[in-house]
Order: C-alpha cells, then sequence, then structure tokens
C-alpha cells in the first residue's frame, strides 16, 4: 500500500500485500477528541505492545503465522485537514476491499469507523455493524460538529440504517442518544457476551463490519482511552466477544481509541494486541472454517 509508514509489524507479519487475505493498516487519527488529545500514537504503541504476547493463542489453537497477514503501516495524513484524512481513510479502504482483501484499522481516534463503513457498504449492501464501546456516540452533532469521535455512529446509522446497527456494552449516553437508540438502533447496555449468543442465528451468513472501541473495557484494564468510562467489561469478556467473530461473516474490522499518553503501564496497548490477535485468528480462519477454540467457549466447527 502507498504513503504509509510504520517503524515496526505488528508481530508475525507477513512481508507482502499481494499474498495477504488480511490487511492491517494504522489510521492515526486524532483531529476531533475533545477531552484528551492523544490516540495518533495508538497504532505504533499497540504494534509495540504485540511483542509482549506470544504468537500462539491456546484458546483458539492457533498461531498467528499461520495466517495470511500483512500490516501495511500507518496512512499519512494532512493533519487538520480532516475532510482529506476522512477520504485518505475511505480510499485506503476502498483499495484493501476492492482488492479482496479483508481490511483491519486501528485508530486513531473512533471517527476513522465513518469512512471504514461508507467504503464497505458499497462492497456489502446488506451490511450490519456491530459497535463494542463505552459511549453510544449517537449524538446529531457535538459541539457543532457533526462529524466527530462523539457522533459517529450516527452518521453510520445513516450509512447502513439504524435497524442495522447492534451497539453493545453501552455504558454511557445523553437522553437524547438514549430516546435515539430506543426508537432506531439495536442498543444494549452494559451486556456484550450474552447479546451476541442471542444475535448470532439472526447475523449468521450477514457481511458484519466491527467496531472495537477499546474503552468498552473498565477502565481498569483500559486506563489508555480519550474517555474513560467505569463500569465496563473485563478483558476476559471483551477476548470472549472477540471469540464469536469467528462465527460471523466479518468483512471489516477496526480497534481505535488507544491513548498512549494515558497508558503508563502499556497495559491498554497491550490488551488492544490481545485483542488483535485473537480477532486476526478468528477472520483468518473464520474464512478457512477450520478454527477450533480450545478453551474459551468450545465451539467446535468444520
Ligand atoms: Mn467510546
Amino acid at each position: 500500500m502507498r504513503d504509509t509508514v510504520k517503524e515496526y509489524d505488528f508481530m508475525a507479519s507477513g512481508s507482502d500485500y499481494q499474498g495477504a487475505s488480511i490487511i492491517l493498516v494504522g489510521a492515526p487519527l486524532d483531529a476531533t477528541v475533545s477531552f484528551r488529545p492523544g490516540t495518533r500514537f495508538g497504532p505504533r504503541a499497540i504494534r509495540e505492545m504485540s511483542y509482549c504476547l506470544e504468537e500462539y493463542s491456546p484458546d483458539l489453537g492457533h498461531d498467528l503465522g499461520e495466517v495470511s497477514f500483512y500490516d501495511a503501516g500507518d496512512l499519512v495524513f494532512p493533519l487538520g485537514y480532516l475532510d482529506a484524512c476522512l477520504a485518505t481513510i475511505e480510499t485506503a479502504a476502498e483499495k484493501v476491499l476492492g482488492d479482496g482483501k479483508l481490511p483491519v484499522f486501528l485508530g486513531g481516534e473512533h471517527l476513522i469507523t465513518l469512512p471504514l463503513v461508507k467504503a464497505a457498504a458499497r462492497y456489502h449492501p446488506d451490511l450490519a455493524v456491530i459497535q463494542l464501546d463505552a459511549h453510544a456516540d449517537l449524538r446529531d452533532e457535538y459541539l457543532g460538529a457533526r462529524l466527530s469521535h462523539a457522533t459517529v455512529m450516527r452518521r453510520v446509522v445513516e450509512v447502513v440504517g439504524p435497524e442495522n446497527v447492534i451497539q453493545l456494552g453501552i455504558r454511557s449516553a445523553v437522553r437524547e442518544e438514549v430516546q435515539y437508540a430506543g426508537d432506531n438502533t439495536l442498543l444494549f447496555f452494559h451486556e456484550v457476551v450474552s447479546v451476541l449468543e442471542d444475535l448470532l442465528p439472526s447475523l449468521r451468513g450477514r457481511p458484519v463490519y466491527v467496531t472495537i472501541d477499546i474503552d468498552i473495557a473498565d477502565p481498569a484494564y483500559a486506563p489508555g482511552v480519550g474517555t474513560p468510562e467505569p463500569g465496563g467489561i473485563e478483558a476476559r469478556e471483551l477476548l470472549q466477544a472477540v471469540y464469536f467473530l469467528y462465527e460471523l461473516n466479518v468483512i471489516g474490522l477496526d480497534l481505535v481509541e488507544v491513548n498512549p499518553a494515558y497508558d503508563h503501564r502499556g497495559q491498554t496497548a497491550l490488551l488492544a494486541a490481545k485483542v488483535l490477535r485473537e480477532a486476526i485468528l478468528c477472520l483468518g480462519y473464520g474464512r478457512r472454517g477450520k478454527i477450533k477454540i480450545v478453551n474459551g467457549r468450545n465451539r467446535n466447527r468444520g
């Protein structure tokens, strides 16, 4: 992929774009963050902390080296020009999807999901979007802006339709957002894994885009985020949610909002790296239908 930079790869990355079926792209957007900036350094922190982990997942019984994925590096943005940044992301996603590959983008702030869903919806008209997040992100505008990390899911709703947006683990919203969600999206407060279990039959076979805001995890597990929100799920439940991806037809994924400036022990980036490892394995093997979850939930398929 052209116009990207990186210091090093996510662990076990292949060395070429052409031969890979999953493409990792950093989108270090840090433009509309309201409380505390720093997510532009998220992708590199996640890459760095990946080397703390094994390439083998005992829960999934597979090794990252068995999946053909390639870390294409970080997109280079004309920072300060939001529309141009978003266009850069959309163009990159178009390229990956157009080449028949599966995009996995690393934020950066949550607004990156909008251009990613736009590109994905063009290839998959029947797209459903699953959001794992502490925040509803359903405001129509925030501080007068329609494009913001706080409005991103409202804009996503406009792309795919509210009935196709599933919001899990939510524990922060204003009254307007709760009302809007009640009339429109499928929003679930707090619950994640139990809801995924219930929704699985209706989602099976449908193209699904997944956006994971790392702040879905409790600040005890993910303190290094732009807007921490107490009362979240444990790291283990987040990983269990990721194991559902294997059973879904995931056509794209992003992992956003890691903010190294507030992540003094690197634990948020480390959790993100582990989520990413498991997600890449689920996506890689889900497509080939071979994975066997050994410890997680003992889902033994094909
Ligand atoms: Mn959030």
